[in-house]
Protein backbone atom coordinates (compact mmCIF):
# COMPACT_ATOMS: atom_id res chain seq x y z
CA UNK A 1 0.00 0.00 0.00
CA UNK A 2 2.13 3.04 -1.06
CA UNK A 3 -0.31 5.39 -0.63
CA UNK A 4 -1.00 5.03 2.68
CA UNK A 5 2.13 5.72 3.25
CA UNK A 6 2.32 8.79 1.18
CA UNK A 7 -0.93 10.26 3.23
CA UNK A 8 1.33 9.37 6.69
CA UNK A 9 3.93 11.64 5.41
CA UNK A 10 1.16 14.40 4.65
CA UNK A 11 -0.56 13.94 8.09
CA UNK A 12 2.89 14.16 9.55
CA UNK A 13 3.22 17.45 8.28
CA UNK A 14 0.08 18.67 8.73
CA UNK A 15 0.53 18.05 12.32
CA UNK A 16 3.84 18.93 12.44
CA UNK A 17 2.43 22.49 11.46
CA UNK A 18 -0.34 22.43 13.80
CA UNK A 19 1.66 21.23 16.60
CA UNK A 20 3.07 25.16 17.53
CA UNK A 21 5.93 27.20 15.65
CA UNK A 22 4.16 30.50 15.91
CA UNK A 23 5.53 32.21 11.94
CA UNK A 24 6.03 29.46 9.12
CA UNK A 25 9.94 29.54 8.59
CA UNK A 26 12.01 28.65 5.70
CA UNK A 27 12.75 25.24 6.52
CA UNK A 28 9.01 24.25 7.26
CA UNK A 29 8.78 26.11 3.29
CA UNK A 30 11.65 23.61 2.62
CA UNK A 31 10.04 20.36 4.06
CA UNK A 32 6.83 21.52 2.41
CA UNK A 33 8.78 21.63 -0.86
CA UNK A 34 10.35 18.03 -0.05
CA UNK A 35 7.02 16.67 1.00
CA UNK A 36 5.59 17.79 -2.29
CA UNK A 37 8.49 16.10 -4.73
CA UNK A 38 7.75 12.80 -2.48
CA UNK A 39 4.27 13.44 -3.99
CA UNK A 40 5.25 14.27 -7.19
CA UNK A 41 7.06 10.82 -7.43
CA UNK A 42 4.49 8.56 -6.23
CA UNK A 43 1.55 10.30 -7.87
CA UNK A 44 2.46 12.46 -10.89
CA UNK A 45 2.11 9.84 -13.32
CA UNK A 46 2.41 11.70 -16.60
CA UNK A 47 5.96 13.38 -14.90
CA UNK A 48 4.74 16.99 -16.06
CA UNK A 49 6.03 18.20 -12.49
CA UNK A 50 2.30 19.33 -10.97
CA UNK A 51 -0.65 17.24 -9.71
CA UNK A 52 -3.79 17.05 -11.65
CA UNK A 53 -7.21 16.70 -9.82
CA UNK A 54 -7.28 12.68 -11.14
CA UNK A 55 -3.28 12.42 -9.77
CA UNK A 56 -4.20 14.28 -6.43
CA UNK A 57 -7.38 11.82 -5.86
CA UNK A 58 -5.20 8.60 -6.15
CA UNK A 59 -3.43 9.78 -2.68
CA UNK A 60 -7.09 10.24 -0.38
CA UNK A 61 -9.11 6.89 0.39
CA UNK A 62 -11.96 8.94 1.51
CA UNK A 63 -12.44 11.44 -1.41
CA UNK A 64 -14.41 13.83 0.75
CA UNK A 65 -11.53 14.49 2.44
CA UNK A 66 -9.26 14.64 -1.00
CA UNK A 67 -12.05 17.11 -2.61
CA UNK A 68 -12.38 19.14 0.06
CA UNK A 69 -7.84 19.30 0.01
CA UNK A 70 -8.45 19.87 -3.15
CA UNK A 71 -10.74 22.79 -3.14
CA UNK A 72 -8.02 24.51 -0.68
CA UNK A 73 -4.28 23.66 -2.46
CA UNK A 74 -5.88 24.76 -5.84
CA UNK A 75 -6.15 27.87 -5.46
CA UNK A 76 -5.76 29.66 -8.65
CA UNK A 77 -8.21 26.93 -9.58
CA UNK A 78 -6.69 25.92 -12.46
CA UNK A 79 -7.01 21.92 -12.14
CA UNK A 80 -3.44 21.84 -11.53
CA UNK A 81 -1.29 21.90 -7.97
CA UNK A 82 1.99 22.94 -8.14
CA UNK A 83 4.53 23.09 -5.97
CA UNK A 84 3.97 27.13 -5.09
CA UNK A 85 0.42 26.36 -4.48
CA UNK A 86 1.13 23.40 -2.65
CA UNK A 87 4.07 25.34 0.27
CA UNK A 88 1.53 28.37 0.00
CA UNK A 89 -1.18 26.33 0.85
CA UNK A 90 0.66 24.65 4.16
CA UNK A 91 1.71 27.96 5.16
CA UNK A 92 -1.59 29.34 5.24
CA UNK A 93 -2.72 26.35 7.70
CA UNK A 94 -0.23 28.37 9.79
CA UNK A 95 -1.35 31.77 8.97
CA UNK A 96 -4.28 33.15 11.65
CA UNK A 97 -7.01 34.12 9.13
CA UNK A 98 -7.73 37.32 8.16
CA UNK A 99 -11.21 38.46 8.09
CA UNK A 100 -12.06 41.61 6.28
CA1 LIG B 1 0.83 15.42 -13.41
CA1 LIG C 1 -3.52 25.58 -9.51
Amino acid sequence: MKHSKLFLLIILLISFLLMGTSTFSQDMKKAARNAFKEILKNSDKNKDGKLSKAEFMTIWKDKNTGDKNWKTWDTNKDGYITEEEYVNAVANIQKPRKTK
